[in-house]
């Protein structure tokens, strides 16, 4: 299950929106030592995209 929220502003301070999203780790393959992930998906109208940015693993 993946939720994200686009609305939430500008959480890291470096002035650009920011997207939070949430997913079942063990579905991720990320651990808990993990700083940085990937993000690639497909926006509804069929649009690619891709995006690497730092992540916090919680358990
Ligand atoms: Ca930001």
């Amino acid at each position: 299950m993946v939720s994200c929220q686009s609305t939430v502003g500008d959480l890291s301070g470096d002035g650009l929106a920011d997207l939070l999203c949430y997913f079942r780790a063990e579905h991720t393959g990320f651990r808990p030592e993990h700083t940085e992930g990937m993000l690639r998906g497909r926006t509804i109208h069929g649009v690619s995209f891709e995006g690497k940015d730092a992540v916090q693993v919680s358990p």
